[in-house]
């Protein structure tokens, strides 16, 4: 069976992104640092103990999750300034407009943001969930050689991810498929990865959580970069408490959705189209 290749925390941003543009996706080893990690687990475990199953198929009803994770732990900093992460939204992202910008001297460039913030632990006994594109949600189209690209995803290991125990499903190739195919359940291979490392995939790949028939759950944080001109999926702006974006660092406060991109998103501030930011100061 065929595997995603897994590179270092080290590995160059043009072999990140060759791999990512060949199969959709690449593991990434030690994504973030041991103590980030603790941190994280600390933090996430604690509330995944108050939270509740799943309440529909595609949520699971042997799974737990929650999001506004930016309210939960101070240790999702450090994933969200992951380099090889930006550098693969960078260009699959922005790529297209810088390209066209430079071709035509013309255009804007959109931003990109948080758009989704979720921790998933999959239990023993949930099965498989449906293989799903995630830029799914906006009905986004893949027309045959698409470049613009509306997702850059990562799903971190906070537990180990294996066959047994629901690690992510992967078809491998299928952000360049079209609309009119769909996946066949043997094309999909598991995401295979230690704690701390993480899976960067498109949000044009079919994938879905695994099956776990393991004795043990199966926690991931997964986060999604997004298309500025996009909705975000989570609303950051009322699900996450504005104090703590307040006490947040600027560019993760950015990178939340407060500021523009190109021209969207702004507020009237004395006759001048102003990005949000000012509004949290
Ligand atoms: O938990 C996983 O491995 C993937 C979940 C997923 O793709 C989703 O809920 O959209
Ligand atoms: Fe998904």
């Amino acid at each position: 069976m065929p595997e995603l290749v897994t590179l270092g925390p080290d590995a160059p941003f043009e072999e990140v992104i060759a791999v990512i543009e060949r199969d959709g996706g690449v593991i990434i080893r030690d994504f973030v640092d041991e103590a980030t990690i603790e941190g994280l687990e600390a933090d996430l475990r604690a509330h995944l103990d108050e939270t509740d199953w799943g309440k529909d198929d595609f949520s699971g009803g042997r799974t737990r999750r929650f999001g506004a994770v930016f309210n939960h732990t101070k240790h999702v900093i450090p994933v969200v300034r992951q380099p090889q992460w930006h550098a693969a939204a960078q260009h699959f992202i922005q790529g297209p407009s810088l390209r066209k910008k430079e071709l035509r001297g013309q255009g804007q460039v959109p931003s990109y943001r948080i758009g989704v913030t979720q921790v998933i632990d999959i239990h023993p006994g949930q099965g498989l969930q449906v293989l799903h594109r995630d830029d799914g949600l906006w009905d986004y189209p893949h027309p045959e050689g698409y470049e613009q690209h509306a997702r850059m995803q990562v799903m971190l290991a906070i537990t180990e991810f294996t066959e047994e125990n629901g690690g992510t499903m992967v078809v491998p190739g299928s952000h360049r498929w079209d609309d009119e195919r769909r996946p066949l359940p043997e094309e999909a291979i598991p995401t295979v990865m230690a704690k701390g490392s993480a899976l960067l995939w498109l949000g044009g790949v079919y994938h879905g959580g695994g099956m776990n028939e393991s004795d043990s759950s199966r926690t991931g944080l997964t986060i999604g970069f997004d298309l500025g001109w996009l909705r975000q999926e989570e609303n950051m702006y009322l699900s996450l408490d504005h104090e703590i974006v307040r006490g947040l660092p600027e560019d993760v406060q950015k990178l939340l959705g407060w500021e523009l991109s190109s021209a969207a998103g702004f507020v009237m501030d004395d006759g001048e189209m102003a990005s949000p930011i000012r509004l949290l100061a």
